[in-house]
């Protein structure tokens, strides 16, 4: 039987397991890559494991999220990442590189192989033919430290690409658009997309990148593109042919389900607030004001989208009541558009100019106003994530926020009279390594500087045999990492104090969250009760750490999105979901719930019966944790787990 991409990547890859979805399995892995929000736990876990050299052939620590430097905090965190890197054998690139995936996908993607990023945009590395998986920084550390990434073989999906897209107005984000309002932010979980079909040829490696890093939207473990002609020629132009093979599926292969999608068929899309699913077409939200507009993130910024933005703006002005916010996504990328004077063009069109960093992205600047409409290229549009709790953000492509920044408005951009200059994809990347500085031999005088606010981390006690908590937050479906642990300019500098940080969790929600966790602590700790796809959206394993620290025990849902599950794990928190999802109904914010017998029913067929005992009634749950997961629950986490 024929073998899809995903199958060889792993037949490659395994260590242990058969790869057949639902089984687990061990994977050998080529890169890891940290990012410094979600990074300086990840190297302060691994100094706790205690080796003294990274084991994996590449690993590469980033910095391009907190980079706005309002105090000591930020720049104490990059010290220390370097002195960390330096110490423990990673690439470092400097703040102002630019951001992680964008860079990973210039500099070291290599078809072919796996590599693991502690941010779930990490897919993005999908478009240039790699597995590439988005993870917690427990599992990154561990890793690094030379475990296997133990992984839920999921389910591969081919999306059969046929037609091209009807260029300039219709580019890869509105693909991506396109699928997310057929499968919704929970109609990937579990599953990994491979791409394939006669379309494949119409899109370039970076356009592709966009598609599989907008693929963490859908929930997908994550997305992958075949390496063929047109990804040779990208290696080829960031002078990287050596690092080419050409991988395609089988013609034989077999697939879970075939999806099929036309790119000539797909029109300029947007997602509407609050959700990347939230998907209707551009030209149905015309007329709509646009206060703010930023362009950029790790979606989309390479030097072909901000070429075309910069054609559009060209001999205009941004409407006056609107702001435009440039965020390049590399260095290579502002470097070149600068030297073509594409940066002036923006400039003088009254773009302003950010830093290659995730920046407004994140919350971290360029917050748009009370109540203002902001539509920007950027991969989410959680409530309060720009750091406007009552701001209505869009998304949508480069071209199309370019149009609205000069018309102060939503159009039909292809009805508008604007121009976009035809696309040449260059031959030749400028090329340009000085920014990240390599791992070196000798490491012994290295010493790992770290800054007041670097803390030491969090453990919890090895799991008890009767949980009785109070249930003190109820939530609903699709519960993102953004609600659990805020991030933005006040939270994001505590990544590194997790006491600190613990006192925003569910801030946005209930700001009584952490105070009440505090009190509920002597009474046995808290649960959390949600609905599907509870944790969906970012890695960062703050939101189960923090939450952690508060005292909580044991969360409740229908479902679970992967990335938080797996953190929850790794910090030794019971993830339970509903064995009647109408049980949910019955439970409220303030109810005892007591677990009995809790390590017999982990080891044992993983039913938990729980009382509620405010209400006299009793419901089942149940976890589907492989023997390695209840080792680690039952130690306390995967830190206790490996230095056992
Ligand atoms: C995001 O886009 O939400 C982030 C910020 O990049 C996160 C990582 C983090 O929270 O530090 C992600 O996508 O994993
Ligand atoms: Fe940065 Fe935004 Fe990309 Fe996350 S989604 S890595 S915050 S640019």
């Amino acid at each position: 039987m024929g073998k899809n991409i995903v199958e060889k990547i792993f037949e490659a890859h395994k260590v242990y397991g058969e790869i057949e979805a639902g089984s687990t399995i061990g994977l050998k892995v080529d890169q890891v890559y940290t990012q410094d929000a979600t990074g300086t736990m990840t190297w302060l876990q691994f100094e706790a494991i205690g080796i003294d050299r990274v084991r994996v052939p590449l690993a590469v620590s980033y910095v391009d999220h907190n980079m706005l430097q309002t105090d000591y905090m930020n720049p104490d965190d990059h010290k220390f990442l370097q002195t960390a890197a330096a110490k423990y054998g990673a690439y470092f690139s400097r703040p102002g590189n630019g951001i992680c995936h964008q860079v990973h996908l210039e500099q070291f993607a290599v078809p072919g192989k796996i590599v693991l990023g502690t941010d779930s945009h990490t897919p993005t590395n999908g478009g240039m033919g790699m597995i590439a998986i988005g993870v917690g920084g427990l599992d990154a550390a561990t890793v690094m430290a030379g475990a296997s990434f133990e992984l839920t073989m999921p389910k591969i999906i081919k999306i059969n690409l046929t037609g091209r897209l009807k260029r300039p107005w219709v580019t890869a984000m509105d693909v991506i658009l396109d699928i997310l309002r057929g499968l919704t932010v929970k109609g990937g979980v579990g599953k990994i997309f491979e791409y394939g079909g006669s379309g494949v040829k119409d899109l370039n490696v970076t356009e592709r990148a966009t598609i599989t890093n907008m693929g963490a939207e859908l929930g997908a473990t994550t997305s992958v593109f075949p390496s063929d002609e047109r990804t040779k020629f990208y290696l080829t132009a960031v002078g990287r042919k050596k690092d080419w093979i050409e991988l395609k599926a089988d013609k034989d292969a077999e697939y879970f389900e075939i999806m099929n999608l036309d790119l000539g068929s797909i029109e300029p899309m947007i997602a509407q607030p609050h959700s990347p699913d939230n998907v209707v077409t551009v030209k149905s939200l015309a007329g709509t004001k646009v206060d703010q507009v930023c362009i950029g993130s790790c979606t989309n910024s390479s030097y072909q989208s901000l070429k075309a933005v910069a054609s559009v703006l060209k001999g205009k002005t941004v409407a006056a009541g609107t702001n435009l916010l440039v965020n390049p996504g590399s260095k290579q990328v502002y470097e070149m558009i600068s030297k073509e004077s594409l940066s002036s063009t923006m400039i003088s069109a009254g773009a302003r100019m950010l830093e290659a960093s995730c920046g407004p992205c994140i919350g971290m600047g360029g917050a748009p106003g009370s109540g203002q409409v902001s539509v920007r290229s950027y991969n989410r549009n959680f409530p309060g994530r720009s750091g406007t709790k009552d701001a209505f953000v869009y998304l949508a492509s480069p071209v199309s926020c370019a149009v609205f920044a000069v018309k102060g408005e939503i159009v039909d951009t292809r009805k508008s009279r604007f121009k976009i200059g035809k696309f040449v994809e260059p031959k030749k990347y400028l090329i340009d390594r000085n920014f990240i500085i390599p791992p070196v031999e000798d490491t012994f005088n290295i010493e790992i500087i770290k800054g007041p606010n670097i803390k030491e981390i969090s453990i919890k006690e090895p799991l008890k045999d009767k949980i009785e908590a109070e249930v003190l937050l109820k939530l609903g479906d699709n519960i993102t990492t953004d609600d659990i642990m805020p991030a933005g300019s006040k939270v994001l500098p505590f990544r590194s104090n997790i006491p600190k940080i613990s006192e925003f969790v569910f801030s946005g929600i209930d700001s009584t969250f952490s105070r009440r966790a505090n009190e509920a602590r002597d009474r046995g700790g808290c649960i959390v009760v949600g609905g599907e796809n509870y944790g969906q959206g970012s890695s960062r394993e703050h939101a189960a750490i923090a939450p952690m620290h508060l005292g909580l025990q044991a969360v409740i849902v229908k479902s679970f999105a992967r990335i938080h599950k797996a953190n929850l794990i790794n910090f030794g928190v019971l993830p339970l979901t509903f064995k009647e999802p109408s049980d949910y109904e019955k439970i409220e914010t303030g109810d005892r719930l007591a677990i009995k017998d809790v390590v017999k029913s982990i080891t044992g067929n993983q039913i938990y019966i729980i009382e509620d005992i405010t209400r006299g009634i009793s419901f089942e749950a149940v976890s589907d944790l492989n023997d390695r997961q209840k080792e680690i629950i039952i130690k306390g986490g995967l830190l206790p787990y490996t230095k056992k």
